[in-house]
């Protein structure tokens, strides 16, 4: 199933793909070390064209899976550190469309909802995680598998 959301996602950013992936992985000994080599490598392709649309540099990726609505993220801000005091994180959805939230962590009534849709690429910077926390809520609405992938910049601790 991953593997068919990061097929989706080359063929959506023009990285390129390989037809018959599923077939090959069935059948073909050689399909096992093309698909490693798909799996190695869309990461790095999608890392590179994100950096290229939003022009920030990131170092570090984290995967989500929401296999349907019962997986959410609860409120949080990524403030971390080691990100830094406005860590800029860009956020690329995959699959099945979900809310996204973001809540003034004073102005608790200020809420800005937004449907990430598949292919939708949000970046989150400034001070958003300073100000914001932020979530995706469970869903008893019948959902889909959902791929989120955040980019960051992690630091190196002080002194090393
Ligand atoms: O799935 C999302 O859109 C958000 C993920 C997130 O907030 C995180 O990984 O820190
Ligand atoms: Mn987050």
């Amino acid at each position: 199933m991953v593997g068919e959301k990061l097929h989706a996602v080359g063929a959506h950013y023009g990285v390129t793909t390989y037809t018959d992936y599923d077939r090959f992985l069935e059948h073909d000994m050689d399909a096992v070390i093309l698909a490693n080599y798909f799996h190695e490598h869309a990461p790095f392709a999608i890392k590179a064209r994100v950096q290229e649309v939003t022009g920030h540099e990131f170092n570090s990726v984290l995967l989500n899976l929401y296999r349907d609505g019962r997986d959410g993220m609860g409120w949080h801000a990524d403030d971390e550190p080691e990100l830094g005091r406005e860590p800029v994180i860009a956020s690329l959805s995959l699959g099945c469309a979900r809310l996204f939230k973001l809540r003034h962590r004073r102005h608790r009534n200020q809420v800005c909802t937004i449907a990430l849709q598949h292919g939708d690429l949000l970046l989150m910077a400034g001070g958003t995680q300073h100000n914001y926390v932020h979530a995706v809520p469970k869903t008893a609405r019948p959902m889909g598998e959902r791929i989120n992938l955040t980019l960051r910049r992690v630091r190196p601790p002080a002194g090393t």
